[in-house]
């Protein structure tokens, strides 16, 4: 009885015991499940801006179509130039497109397009072409320009052909498989059209300071050759890989125009210092740019020059790289894209990647 009885006073107290537990762990359970949702709710805040500066990028990429599409009504401007809005200009003095910012708010937060034709570079794909008129003097003219001398400037260039032309057989100094497959780290030679221009890094003699540049890479000693030398100029203040193939002396540097033979550097500069008006600034107020290709022979082009170089020029552009940065509340996305337009009303994405 004894032993019962103390059985018996025992359970109240086991009981309670039991019940003591089951709050501890429900008051342990609650903290996680508190704690746990409090992360929750700032990592939904988190997908929900995400996702908000997803869409502004986008909104970004549409608005430099709508931009450039409207660009090409206006019956004023038959050309693309640097004073232009699209460009980051001021806009042409009464032009429509005038009180479009390339900075806009939308929603919770703000994107801005910043957007560079690439007619005004040379197309990488025609100058790699050995059928191209004068494809190979202007890979000539971009290195020797950047201070490259041979042997380096030859082996550049033809492996820059041998890399796109669809044959394995190998140009004098160039490089195909064989060259490739035996580097520490095998890669196959792409064998066909260039199209991003870092592939440049891949082929035989090109130094990543003749891509990036040295001071950019300054930061990356590592990356640098062992001697690196000095860039002022780099492969890509001469190449695109995509573009109608003309050249737009209203938005090409000095130096591109100097690739196109019959441009040297005097006539060069007379374009830049017409088009850029009285104070000899790109994209200004003042800019006066030139309407068709025929206005070279007012500005001491011989007429048999202006007859060569017309049919690599224009005045006009068609490719266009964005890059769109959205921010909402300090949080940023890029976003990166390139358009084609055929015609005011016909813009297409070509090439659009998140950053
Ligand atoms: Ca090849
Ligand atoms: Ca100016």
């Amino acid at each position: 009885m004894k032993v019962a009885s103390d059985k018996k006073n025992r359970k109240p107290g086991i009981a309670l015991i039991i019940v003591m537990l089951v709050i501890v762990s429900l008051a342990a359970l609650a903290g996680t499940f508190a704690a746990s949702m409090k992360v929750e709710t700032v990592l939904l805040r988190q997908t929900d801006s995400d996702r908000e500066l997803e869409w502004l990028c986008r909104s970004g990429v549409e608005y430099a179509r709508f931009l450039v599409g409207q660009q090409a009504t206006v019956a004023l401007e038959p050309y693309d130039s640097l004073n232009q809005r699209w460009a980051g200009g001021p806009g042409v003095t009464n032009s429509p497109l005038q009180s479009f910012s390339l900075t806009n708010q939308l929603g919770n937060g703000t994107f801005t397009v910043r957007i560079v034709d690439w007619e005004r570079y040379f197309n990488i794909n025609s100058a790699a072409d050995r059928k191209h008129p004068i494809g190979r003097q202007a890979l000539e003219s971009a290195l020797t320009q950047m201070g490259v001398e041979d042997p380096e400037k030859n082996i550049i260039i033809d492996s820059i052909v041998d890399w796109r032309d669809a044959d394995s057989d190998s140009s004098l100094n160039g490089a195909e498989m064989d060259y490739y497959a035996n580097q520490p780290k095998p890669y196959l030679p792409k064998n066909g059209p260039i199209d991003d221009l870092s592939e440049l890094l891949l082929i035989r003699g090109v130094l990543p300071e003749m891509y990036w540049g040295t001071n950019a890479l300054a930061a990356l000693p590592s990356a640098l050759s062992e001697e690196p030398k000095s860039y002022p100029v780099t492969l890509r203040d001469f190449f695109a890989p995509m573009s109608t193939g003309y050249i737009n002396i209203n938005t090409a540097s000095d130096k591109v125009l100097q690739m196109i033979p019959g441009i040297d550097a005097a006539l060069a500069s007379s374009i830049l210092r017409v088009r850029t008006g009285p104070d000899g600034v790109d994209g200004t107020a003042d800019d006066t740019p030139f309407r068709n290709v025929a206005e070279l022979a007012t500005i001491g082009f011989g007429r048999e020059t202006v007859e060569r170089v017309r049919r690599l020029l224009s005045v006009k552009s068609a490719t266009f790289e964005v890059e769109v940065e959205a921010e909402i509340e300090g949080r940023k996305r890029r976003m990166r894209a390139v358009l084609h337009r055929a015609s005011a009303t016909d813009v297409k994405v070509l090439v659009n990647h998140r950053q």
